[in-house]
Parts: structure tokens; sequence; C-alpha cells
């Protein structure tokens, strides 16, 4: 009966890096339901940085990139011998059990992720981050914009306003107005990742009878993000 499992077999391409990324279920409803502070919540921000940390604990990928209700992970070494069916639901449900463990609230429905699996060669993996990068810029724009605007305007007057502009027409109304989004916190900016660093360590030497310095990784949660380059990806993918 094995052969009804048409799908089991489908496996990503050996020897080429993927990217998985996830995106939560009509958060958007979610939000609301859990009565999120607009445009950025605090605690969920800290919740999905938890997650990120749980699933680079267990997964081991190279890099983990998050902004919204929105993950993407860099793998180098393909778990589950890189069958399809497995990443998609393993990862998605870990998420999404990662997610409901660290967030202590009453979800009025099942959270979930959908997850989707990207073959990505090495010089395009700046170019994916950055284009990842920049909807979190536009998605910070926006969101300020939209929070601003429905404090003069009604809801539907304000989601008219803000279709007919831009994006620097967003950050010229806001800025006008006494927001100036240089200010705000950078992950509100350009997302937050989660990559090994090294750290030094200074031991000692019996033998030799001196210090020694010798340098171990750990998980490392970077809140300040720059914006990607080259340099920063040679040294989060080594
Ligand atoms: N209030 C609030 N909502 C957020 C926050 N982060 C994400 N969201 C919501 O999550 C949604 C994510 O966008 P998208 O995936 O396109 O919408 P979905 O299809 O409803 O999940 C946003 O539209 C927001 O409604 C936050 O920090 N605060
Ligand atoms: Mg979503």
């Amino acid at each position: 009966m094995k052969e009804f499992e048409v799908y089991s077999s489908l496996k990503v391409p050996k020897n080429s890096k993927i990217i998985i990324r996830l995106d939560g279920r009509s958060f958007h409803k979610l939000a609301s339901d859990l009565n999120l502070v607009k445009p950025y919540d605090d605690d969920f921000y800290k919740v999905f940085a938890e997650v990120c940390k749980d699933l680079f604990k267990e997964f081991s990928p190279l890099f983990v990139y998050t902004f919204s209700d929105e993950i993407s992970l860099l793998f180098d070494k393909v778990p589950f011998d890189g069958r399809l069916e497995k990443l998609d639901s393993v990862i998605a449900s870990f998420t999404a059990s990662s997610f409901v463990i660290n967030y202590d609230r009453e979800f009025k429905k099942p959270p979930a992720f959908d997850c989707r699996v990207i073959p990505i060669s090495d010089e395009d993996i700046l170019p994916y981050f950055k284009w990842r990068q920049d909807e979190s810029w536009r998605n910070c724009v926006n969101s300020h914009g939209i929070s601003f605007l429905k404090t003069k305007y009604s809801n539907t007057e304000a989601n008219d306003k803000i279709k007919g502009m831009n994006i620097s027409d967003v950050h010229e109304l806001l800025f006008e107005n006494g927001i100036n989004l240089n200010d705000i916190e950078t992950y509100k900016k350009r997302g937050l990742g989660v990559y090994r660093k090294n750290k030094k360590v200074v031991g000692f030497n019996k033998k030799e009878n001196k210090d020694q310095i010798s340098y171990r990784s750990y998980v490392y949660t970077d809140w300040e993000l720059p914006i990607f380059t080259e340099e920063f990806f040679d040294m989060v993918i080594g």
C-alpha cells in the first residue's frame, strides 16, 4: 500500500542550499483576536524571537530571519534527507507548537503556519534576504502610516489614502507629523536574525602555565541587524 503515497519520494535537489519560509496563517485575525498592539507588538516579537531560537536549535540551519509573521530558514545541511513532505509538515507544525508554548495566551483558534521550500544557489542568498528585508522596511513604513492615518480618519478612509501613496510619501507624511522612523528600533525596520557567533573563552593551560584563548560558538539573536550585505553573509555562513 506504500505505492499510494505518491508524494513521499519528492526530494529537494541534492547539493543545493535551501530556504524554508513559513508564514502565519490569517495572522491579521489572530492579531485582532489577541488585541496585539499596532503597529508593532513587542511581546509578539519576543515570542517570534524564541520560536526562531527553537527552530535553530532543533534543525540547525545556518541562518534564521524573521519579521511580521514570517520566518525564513537557510539550510546547507538539509534535514530529513531532503524529503519535501517531511520538511514542510514537521517544520510548520514545530513552529506552530513553539509559538503556542512560548506565547502564554488564550487563542480563539489553533495557530498554523504555511511552509514552502525554495532551492537557492549561493549567489541568490543575498538577493533573497535583501528582498525579504526590503519587505520588512515597506511593512514598517506602511504599518506606521496606517496607524497614524487611523488617528485622523475612519478606517476606510485611512485604507484608501494609504493605497494611493508610495513608501516615500508615507515616510514624508509621518516625518511632517513628528514621527521619525529612523528613531525606531532596528528590528522593526530590518527584522531579526538568529545565527551562530563565536565567543572568546580564556582558559588556563596548566602544562604551559599560561592563559589560553579559544573560541566557542553560541546561538545569537541579533536585534540590531545591519542592512544585508555580502560581508554579513560571509560572517554568518562562513
Ligand atoms: N497588531 C499587530 N499585528 C501584527 C504584528 N505583526 C504581524 N501582524 C499581523 O500579521 C499580518 C501578517 O501579514 P499577512 O501574512 O500578509 O496576513 P495574514 O494572511 O492574515 O497572515 C499583518 O497584516 C498584521 O495584521 C504586530 O506586531 N502587531
Ligand atoms: Mg500571514
